[in-house]
């Protein structure tokens, strides 16, 4: 995969180890950039907004209370196949199974369980696109994502 820019958030669990999760996602095998970031304490609006494909999910109401409980750093990142490389990093959703399957991943290291997971990541290059819109208002996103074509919303 060529160039991509991908949506990645650490999550109110993961803050106090800020540090160290950033130190993974900036190991130079991953070849990730980061091109922009932003702190902040998602609204619940946000929270839902973002999540809104798992709204119909029995976890959607206590994962929005979670991921609005604290800071957030939300994270443009960007690099050779960076939405997979990203997914990759973090390991599967839950941190327990991530702990057997994926032990050097950042869920494995960080997270505790399938729903306080340590970070986020966008799971293909549309929702990555969607993602960094609404959490980076400010920046033309689209011009950034020459991959994207015509699908693009
Ligand atoms: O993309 P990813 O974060 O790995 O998992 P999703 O299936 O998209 O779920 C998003 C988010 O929802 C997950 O990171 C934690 C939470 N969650 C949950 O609280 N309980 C579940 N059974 C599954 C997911
Ligand atoms: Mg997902």
């Amino acid at each position: 995969a060529g160039r991509q820019s991908t949506f990645a958030m650490i999550k109110p669990d993961a803050m106090s180890q800020l540090g160290s999760v950033l130190s993974e996602l900036t190991e130079q095998r991953l070849k990730l950039r980061i091109a922009g970031l932003r702190l902040l304490q998602l609204t619940t609006a946000q929270a839902r907004h973002l999540y809104n494909e798992h709204q119909e999910r029995p976890f959607f109401k206590s994962l929005v209370a979670y991921i609005t409980s604290g800071p957030v750093l939300a994270l443009h990142l960007t690099g050779p196949g960076a939405v997979g490389r990203w997914r990759e990093a973090l390991g599967p959703t839950d941190s327990a199974v991530a702990r057997t399957s994926a032990p050097n991943s950042i869920r494995a290291k960080f997270g505790t369980d399938k729903q306080i997971n340590a970070a986020h990541g966008s799971d293909s290059v549309a929702a990555a696109h969607r993602e960094l819109s609404l959490m980076f208002p400010e920046w033309d996103v689209s011009d950034r994502l020459p991959s994207l074509g015509s699908d693009a919303e």
